[in-house]
């Protein structure tokens, strides 16, 4: 792939074919590279196009974004730094080669660290803050402004039915060994009547959708919040779900594909440190119906996403990238865990919100 980026790629941003490009980040689904030359550094991303069918939507959205943020800016209500896209030599928002790949070009931040797993209050709570200033500073832009970039994408009753067709299927014989767990998530489906008597009082706003710890960049000098990333699921929907996925990664103290079940727990004064960081920045602007909500999309999000993991291991690994075999297997296992730490601890937890 770096030799497509060289030859074909790179120019085509009026960069020098002899630029440095390395590897970024843990992505599932794109494939990431940061680009280096003597005067400047980009981030490219390679847009898998099997899970975004409709690329262009997403980088009118990355636009859309970047300009309402930069309004932001220059009013003093927004102090995050802003990702924005960087045109190629036509002005064009991305570079589509066909089988070769549809790519895209963003700003690099100086000094950005990202962390993987959260280790103390204050990180949690920066980090919620941060998303809870992205959200506010979004919440007077028209959520129907966006187009959706994948349709559906936290209905759980659409990742209900995948899962029980990839189960029926069993394309790749992975049922016999996993088939405890398809029954444990088939065993959870009273959310989804409490899920839907609460979505018809939720209003729709703009959310990020995939309020990942690592999608939020720290300022290396000082550990401050520098950016929200990752807009690829930038769309309309429900706050829960963003505070649902913050919940879901950062109050484990182990990553996601961790097999060392026994300390897979919800830590209680993280999640404390979320909602104190969350509800201190976007309370006002949530209603009441938003508030009670929050609690449900933290057990949706957490069931989902092993759901997800499931279907695509059940599916034969043909969604989120895996390393090794039974990877997918291995992340739903460990969210599941999580999900029954969340359940386990209702009455201490719902008291933060
Ligand atoms: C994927 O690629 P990444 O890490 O940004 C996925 C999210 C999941 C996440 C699980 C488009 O995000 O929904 O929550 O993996 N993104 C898409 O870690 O499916
Ligand atoms: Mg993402």
């Amino acid at each position: 792939m770096i030799e497509i980026i060289r030859q074909q790629v790179l120019p085509r941003f009026g960069i020098a074919n002899s630029a440095k490009v390395t590897p970024l980040g843990n992505g599932h689904i794109n494939d990431t590279f940061l680009v280096r030359w003597q005067s400047g550094e980009l981030v490219l991303q390679r847009i898998n196009t099997e899970v975004f069918k409709t690329p262009d939507a997403l980088v009118n959205n990355a636009e859309k974004i970047a300009r309402h943020l930069h309004k932001k800016v220059a009013q003093g209500e927004y102090q995050l730094s802003v990702v924005e896209p960087i045109s190629t030599l036509d002005n064009a928002l991305a570079l589509n080669l066909g089988t070769q790949g549809y790519w895209r070009a963003i700003n690099y931040l100086p000094y950005s660290h990202s962390i993987e797993v959260v280790t103390n209050e204050h990180e949690a709570e920066s980090a919620a803050k941060a998303f809870g200033h992205f959200s506010c500073a979004l919440s007077d832009l028209d959520a129907t402004d966006l187009e959706d970039s994948i349709p559906q994408f936290h209905y759980l009753p659409g990742r209900i039915e995948q899962l029980k067709a990839a189960a029926s299927k069993d394309a790749v014989g992975r049922l016999f060994d996993c088939k405890t767990w398809v029954d444990f998530a088939l065993s959870q489906l009273d959310l989804m009547l409490e899920l839907e008597q609460a979505s018809t009082k939720l209003p729709l706003r703009i959310c990020h959708n995939d309020t990942k710890i690592n999608n939020m960049l720290y300022d290396k000098r000082d550990m401050s919040s520098l950016a929200i990333i990752d807009l690829d699921t930038c769309m309309k929907g429900h706050l829960m779900y963003d505070f649902g996925d913050m919940v879901r990664t950062f109050t484990s103290p182990e990553e996601e594909d961790s097999t060392n079940l026994d300390k897979v727990e919800v830590r209680e004064s993280i999640f404390a440190a979320i909602c104190r960081g969350y509800l201190g920045e976007l309370g006002d602007v949530l209603t009441s119906d938003e508030k009670q909500s929050l609690w449900l999309g933290a057990r949706v999000i957490c069931l989902m996403i092993g759901v997800r993991f499931l279907t695509d291991h059940l599916n034969g690994d043909v969604y989120f990238h895996v390393h090794h075999e039974n990877h997918n297997l291995q992340r739903a296992v460990n969210q599941f865990t999580l999900y029954q730490s969340l359940l386990a601890q209702q009455d201490n937890l719902k008291k933060y919100l």
